[in-house]
């Protein structure tokens, strides 16, 4: 019989051809599941959730990340704060995943109670000896960007977050997502890597063929493209697209709106991200079938609804914002084979339902690229879990980003020692 390689995760990561996919046991090994979630889910900032997630003082909303779980409140003075989901008295978790109101935690176990703002206000049969004060919940590292509610459950938070908070900061300041409200949100469990739902949202070759409802709003110069393969039809379509780009582009910034794109993704950043400022096609408004607005109540006091989609990645999401609304998917990876996606819809907190906007509308288009992509991403977890597979080329002119992903993962886990 011949003897079985094992390649620890480092060697596999390390044999990736430079331009190709990764070893197929990179996504289905559990020794190197364990691994991701500890390095790029414990130790790198990752978005958890949205400020709307927790609207009034009181609201909660938990959310597990392997082994560990996180209680995101709104306390008394309209903060939201982080805890880790963890009782100082013998560790029973306080709250399961989701959400709910409370006037204060209280431990399911021998009611340890804590205020909001973490202190611990009542345990019984301590003794006059025992300090309340040292057993406060554990807080965790938290930036809040806009709506978006990162965290780091490391001690030693990466310090170059500020670099994606001084990047979208201003470009989201005008829409005043603080001031919104979910109107919809979905959760689904793709059967497959996390790291094959990443690579599967960092490009677009797929999406003429998979997503008709996607693409009736994005512009040919977003899938990227082969200069050789053109036809006349699709450089005509370039060309116009290009034309229309730099006017929107100098519209904007004539309105003071800063879109420029910005890459924060090679060897050298921890916290990746990339965000740009993209034109909508059609009517020019928002990611719905017929390009316009999905909610006539637009955000903040936005005048104008052709404001394209203010686009931004992060290693384990994905947002799009719009006039109207605003779409914002992450991910947590639970097995090997199995990641959650979680999306939510925000609208104006003041937008009423049936009234400014209907739900259908709303998620249509991304309720069907979720579908579509869950499918890909799943087919493709199989594929490569087939002894028959063998990682492929990358296509260098639309799957560059998937590349780039790969290279950040390598260096990720070099800087941490696998
Ligand atoms: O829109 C996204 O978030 C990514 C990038 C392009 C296609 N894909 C669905
Ligand atoms: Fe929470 Fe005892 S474990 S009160
Ligand atoms: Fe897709």
């Amino acid at each position: 019989m011949s003897e079985v390689q094992f390649k620890t995760h480092g060697e596999l990561i390390r044999s990736r051809r430079p331009g190709h996919g990764m070893p197929g046991e990179l996504f289905g090994r559990q020794d190197v599941f364990e691994t991701d979630v500890e390095v790029f889910f414990h130790k790198h900032w990752i978005l958890v959730g949205v400020t709307a997630d927790v609207p009034e003082p009181g609201d909660v909303s938990t959310v597990d990340i392997g082994k560990a779980s996180i209680i995101i409140v709104r306390d008394d003075d309209e903060n939201v704060r982080t805890y880790r989901n963890v009782c100082r008295h013998r560790g029973a978790r306080l709250k399961e995943a989701g959400k709910s109101t409370v006037g204060m935690l209280v431990c399911p176990y021998h009611q340890w109670t804590y205020d909001l703002d973490g202190s611990l206000r009542h345990a019984a049969h301590m003794g006059k000896d025992f300090d309340p004060t040292c057993r406060s919940l554990l807080p965790v590292h938290t930036k809040i960007v806009g709506t978006h509610i990162f965290v780091c459950l490391d001690e030693h938070a990466p310090e170059d977050i500020s670099k994606l908070e001084a990047t979208m900061a201003p470009r989201f300041a005008p829409y005043d997502l603080r001031n919104t409200k979910i109107a919809f949100e979905q959760e689904i469990i793709e059967n497959g890597n996390w790291k094959l739902v990443m690579e599967n949202n960092r490009e677009c070759y797929h999406c003429q063929a998979t997503h008709p409802e996607l693409t009736a709003s994005f512009l040919p110069e977003d899938f990227g493209f082969c200069p050789e393969n053109l036809s006349e039809e699709s450089l005509r379509a370039l060309e116009e697209y290009r034309a229309r780009n730099a006017a929107c582009q100098a519209s904007w910034e004539r309105d003071g709106f800063v879109g420029a794109t910005v890459e924060w993704l090679d060897e050298d950043a921890v916290t990746q991200f990339r965000t740009q400022q993209l034109v909508i096609a059609g009517n020019g408004e928002s990611q719905t079938l017929s390009t316009q607005v999905a909610s006539t109540k637009l955000f903040g006091n936005l005048q104008r609804r052709d404001l394209g989609d203010t686009h931004l990645w992060t290693h384990n999401s994905w947002t799009h914002v719009m006039s109207d609304h605003a779409v914002i998917s992450y991910i947590i990876p639970l097995a090997p084979d199995k990641t959650l996606v979680r999306s939510k819809w925000l609208v104006h907190a003041d937008a009423v339902e049936g009234v400014d906007y209907n739900i259908e509308d709303l998620t249509e288009v991304w309720i069907a690229t979720n579908t579509q992509d869950k499918h890909l991403v799943e087919i493709t977890h199989e594929g490569t879990q087939d002894p028959a597979y063998a990682p492929g080329t990358f296509s260098p002119f639309t799957e560059t980003y998937v590349d780039q992903f790969s290279r950040w993962y390598a260096a990720r886990l070099n800087a941490h020692g696998v």
